[in-house]
């Protein structure tokens, strides 16, 4: 059986979040993301769909497909346990930590890979309905890395990418996972399979060859059935061109200042946003910037920082057990340090809206991102982005993938509380000539590479080595 996409999307979830309406009807709102911007147009170009599950556990009856502001959206739904076990469980609390240095210790249960088995299978089986013969299918991230084979079976016929957007681990990690040959024989399915970073893709051939036995030459790995399958980087970016119109607009810069005066107008603003996630840094991050006010180098008053925590996976204990921890440092420094109406950390566990995020990037002088592992880090790129002036400085971790482009930044490494309290009063310090240097050239650097050329690179890349 095939249909009639030309171009299938399969993602964890959908570019549409599933709301109620006050009739009590389904609606659909549309997430803004960069992988929706970057791939939207290619989507209406190519008669495209997009497979992903709406974001709540279904009540057993199916979704149909619709179409929602043009897009072609087919929801895959998950069960109440399958969200447990499938979600929370498979790809939040084995692969999620697995793949981040096991940053927090990965839990292996054989009833969640079973469930991931399972709704893989689903994920495949709705790809192999809607392609149209000759297709391309470009299957995204952890929670789907056994599509590529299970559809292979299904659609010889289909073109596939894969795309990883979080780290790859080596093989002293990898090896770990009791089901590791089975994930990589997933992803062998693919034609390209594609990584944030070359290393990642190097991790990823050599445990090829070491844990499945093939024969592998550079970026290239030979199959049992005579095919090839290529594993190169690509970088993933931001919608440059949708920020820098957003940082510019009259109501972003007149909220930016209105932040900077709710703020007391003080000489320097430290920004972070991340997820609340473990692998983001932000504990060690919060502590060095407390220690730089403790003995003195910044003072409450002319100095503050603001950290935007996303509430992310909440349901996951390891971030329970986070959210416990920096709530307990914050009000800790909040309490040892601040003055009354002046904390030391403007600390905000909540989601806003994107306009709100400019306005924050555009009000911060030093915006601080510290993961201890990150695929790439798009905060970061959003930074660059909204800095129309050239100004403000980027400290960044050596861990994230935006450290391979953003050579410029000042680089830490966030395991070294005091070399980042060194880096941050570095940057802190720097003459005006030396910021606009280096944000100049990571403005550059930006621009070189936006979301839909990162899109074009992958797909155009998939085209060429399917014809090779
Ligand atoms: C994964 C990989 C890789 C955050 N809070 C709010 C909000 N955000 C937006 C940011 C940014 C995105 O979420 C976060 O992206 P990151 O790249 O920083 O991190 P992950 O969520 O971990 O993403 C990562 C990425 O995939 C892409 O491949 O770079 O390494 O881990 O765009 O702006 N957006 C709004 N309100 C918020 O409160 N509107």
């Amino acid at each position: 059986m095939t249909g009639a996409a030309d171009l299938v999307i399969l993602a964890n979830r959908l570019p549409v979040d599933q709301v109620q309406t006050s009739t009590g009807e389904i609606g659909w709102r549309r997430s803004p993301g960069g992988l929706v911007s970057a791939l939207d147009p290619v989507m209406r170009t190519h008669d495209g769909a997009w497979i992903g599950w709406p974001g709540v556990a279904d009540n057993g009856t199916p979704l149909a497909p619709f179409v929602e502001d043009g897009l072609t959206l087919v929801p895959v739904g998950l069960s109440e346990q399958e969200v447990e076990e499938f979600y929370e469980g498979f790809c939040n609390a084995t692969l999620w930590p697995l793949y981040h240095d096991v940053v927090a210790p990965p839990e292996f249960h054989r009833e969640w890979w079973d469930s991931y088995r399972q709704v893989n299978r689903r994920f495949a089986e709705r790809a192999a309905e809607i392609a149209a013969p000759g297709a391309t299918v470009w299957v995204h991230d952890y929670q789907l890395q056994l599509v590529p084979q299970m559809l292979r079976e299904l659609r010889p016929d289909v073109a596939i990418g894969f795309f990883l957007h979080i780290p790859f681990p080596p093989q002293e990690l990898f090896s770990q996972l009791p089901w590791r040959r089975e994930l990589l024989e997933g992803l062998l399915g693919a034609d390209l399979v594609g990584f944030q970073r070359a290393g990642a893709a190097a991790n990823f051939v050599r445990m090829v060859k070491s844990l499945v036995g093939l024969r592998t030459h550079r970026t290239l790995v030979q199959t049992d059935d005579g095919r090839f399958v290529r594993a190169a980087a690509f970088p993933i970016s931001i919608d440059v061109q949708h920020f820098e119109t957003l940082a510019g607009s009259d109501s972003v810069v007149q909220r930016a200042a209105q932040i900077r005066q709710a703020l007391g107008n003080p000489e320097r603003i430290l920004l972070g946003i991340d997820r609340l996630d473990y692998t983001k840094g932000i504990h060690p991050r919060l502590r060095a910037y407390a220690e730089l006010v403790a003995e003195g180098h910044f003072r409450i008053g002319e100095s503050i920082f603001v950290q935007v925590a996303t509430p992310s996976r909440e349901r996951v204990q390891q971030y329970q057990v986070l959210r416990d921890r920096v709530d307990q440092l914050v009000g800790r420094v909040n309490g040892d340090l601040g003055v009354i109406g002046r904390p030391a950390i403007s600390y905000l566990h909540a989601s806003f809206p994107q306009h709100e995020m400019a306005a924050l990037y555009r009000a911060a002088d030093i915006m601080v991102v510290t993961p201890f592992r990150d695929g790439m880090n798009l905060v970061a790129k959003e930074y660059v982005a909204c800095r129309l002036e050239g100004d403000g400085a980027l400290v960044l971790s050596e861990f994230a993938g935006a450290a391979d482009e953003f050579k410029q930044a000042w680089l830490v490494n966030p395991y070294d509380i005091n070399g980042m309290k060194a880096t941050i009063l570095e940057a802190a310090g720097a003459d005006e000539k030396e910021r606009s240097r280096r944000m100049r050239a990571l403005r550059r650097t930006l621009r070189d590479n936006d979301v839909s050329q990162w899109a074009s690179t992958f797909l155009g890349a998939l085209a060429e080595t399917r014809d090779a």
